[in-house]
């Protein structure tokens, strides 16, 4: 991870937890406060005053609250569940738009492709590497590309044919949208503890503001999104967030600013799941 937004971003995001101190930050709304007070306790040990009321002269009481405890509360996961065009966020990058169709394929078109695709097509774990570790992700991917492709330090050759399935979705999604895709990464999630992390799909290759276009097929699973903090001292716990439940056969456009200004994921889940296949649709532009 090069890019020091990311590198930024990636620290807000795993450092600290709900309702946790966060170092010299202090509490929205409130002055600053007086230095901690020093109490003698009656077993001769010191401690400090820390949220307690004091009784002062003339009735009146104060509060004393620790500047390093956030009190807003976390935001919660708003679903967006009908059919239509969103517009998630406008700042700082421009419009970020979300676009669903629930019912882009039927219901049994999209069981018959699943089970096709299953078995037809190239699955494999991979290895991957980030901050210096490697681990195999959990689910299994596949690739198909117009254009050799580099990523994290691999190379894909460019595929000499796609499988009549997948070109068959490319250009169904391109008589939907009006757009073009040269590739596809496809993620097969075997069960529930399958999943992929939170990332944005902003590598150079896919230029400014890319569209991803993405199909879902077999099991149900959330897509949560969650918007980038603004400001260094912020935390994701209090940006917003969104869930779509990515049901067999629904079409999902990201669009404009979603990969700048959000990151998303597929989490795992503690309840049995099915087998879910996930086919991304994208542009990448040669080096
Ligand atoms: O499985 C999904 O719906 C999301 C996949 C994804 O985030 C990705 O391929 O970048």
């Amino acid at each position: 991870m090069s890019n020091p937004r990311q590198r930024k971003q990636r620290l807000q995001g795993g450092a600290f937890g709900r309702g946790a101190a966060r170092p010299g930050a202090k509490p929205r709304g409130l002055p600053d406060p007086e230095p901690e007070s020093l109490v003698n306790n009656e077993n001769g040990s010191i401690s400090r005053f820390a949220g307690q009321q004091m009784g002062v002269a003339g009735g009146q009481s104060l509060t004393y609250e620790d500047p390093n405890i956030d009190r807003r509360a976390p935001t919660e996961y708003e679903l967006i569940e009908d059919k239509g065009t969103y517009v998630i966020s406008e700042k700082p990058s421009g419009p970020a738009i979300i676009e669903l169709y629930p019912d882009f394929l039927s219901e049994d078109e999209a069981l018959g492709i699943f089970n096709s695709l299953c078995s037809a097509l190239p699955w494999s774990q991979k290895i991957n590497k980030k901050d210096d570790f490697t681990f195999m992700e959990p689910r299994l991917t596949v690739w198909y590309g117009d254009i050799r492709y580099k990523y994290s330090g691999v190379t894909q050759e460019a595929t000499k044919s796609w499988h009549p399935v997948l070109e068959d979705l490319r250009e169904r999604i391109t008589k939907k949208t009006g757009l073009k895709f040269n590739s596809m990464l496809g993620n097969l999630y075997r069960d529930g503890h399958d999943s992929v992390a939170w990332h944005s799909d902003n590598e150079y290759s896919l230029g400014t503001n890319p569209t991803i276009a993405s199909l879902s097929f077999g099991e149900t699973r959330a897509f949560q999104l969650r918007k980038n903090p603004e400001n260094f001292e912020d935390t994701y716990e209090f940006t917003d967030k969104k869930q779509i439940n990515l049901t067999n056969g629904c079409l999902l456009l990201m669009k404009g600013a979603v990969q700048e200004d959000w990151q998303h994921r597929v989490p795992k889940e503690y309840h049995d799941r099915r087998m879910r296949i996930n086919l991304t649709f994208r542009t990448i532009y040669s080096e």
